[in-house]
């Protein structure tokens, strides 16, 4: 029993490889594939990316997939950069470009205009069935100096007033817990087994 999760992301795909491992299914990601195509993400919407990232590999591999579709919504910046998060700086994905240039475009922005939501988009594919969908959000700000070794990606700029800790300052447990992507794997927990046995 495998389950493939159609990412090249390891900080992702390490937060959610739990809830399967302990079900008895092994996880793969599109790294135990390098024969796979990209699947470029065209889509305007986190769902429409997370769909084609699902659905494409589903459809080759013939097995289910799991995708990931996620990003920081920042207010002051118009929601940017929102579904290009990861590419933000340019491509390929840099976390270091992409913290340097979110800390540069909040230059002089105060506390109070600083917050921002992070979104999770999850789409469960597998052959010959109606995708599964969950999502989750996680509020914060944006902090004015990195802090934090935990984590990835924009998790040392992410400030949870209710931790008084960057979301890079929490232990992985924690961030899983409270998290934008804890809160979409909490609602995938309670319905993938069912939905896979259908
Ligand atoms: P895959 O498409 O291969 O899954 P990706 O990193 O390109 O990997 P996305 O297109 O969904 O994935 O981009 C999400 C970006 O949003 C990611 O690269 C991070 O920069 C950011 N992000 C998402 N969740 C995050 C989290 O929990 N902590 C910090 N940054 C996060
Ligand atoms: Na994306």
């Amino acid at each position: 029993k495998t389950i493939v999760i159609a990412t090249r992301n390891p900080g992702k795909a390490k937060e959610f490889t739990k809830i399967f491992a302990e079900k008895g299914y092994q996880v793969k990601t599109l790294l135990d594939y390098p024969e796979l195509p990209d699947v470029e993400e065209t889509g305007k919407t986190f769902e429409e990316n997370a769909r084609l990232k699902a659905e494409t590999i589903a459809e080759i591999l013939q097995q289910p997939v799991l995708a990931d579709d996620s990003g920081l919504i920042v207010d002051a910046l118009d929601g940017r950069p929102g579904i290009f998060s990861a590419r933000f700086a340019g491509e390929p994905t840099n976390n270091a470009a992409n913290n340097a240039k979110l800390l540069h475009e909040m230059t002089g922005i105060p506390s109070e205009q600083r917050t921002a939501t992070f979104h999770c988009t999850l789409v469960f594919a597998a052959p010959d069935k109606e995708s599964l969908v969950v999502d989750g959000d996680w509020s914060g700000k944006i902090g004015t100096i990195p802090r934090g070794e935990n984590g990835f990606g924009y998790d040392p700029l992410f400030f949870v007033e209710e931790e008084q800790k960057t979301a890079a300052e929490l232990s992985d447990e924690r961030k899983n817990e409270i998290s934008h992507r804890g809160k979409a794997v909490a609602k995938l927990k309670n319905q993938w087994e069912n939905w896979l046995k259908k």
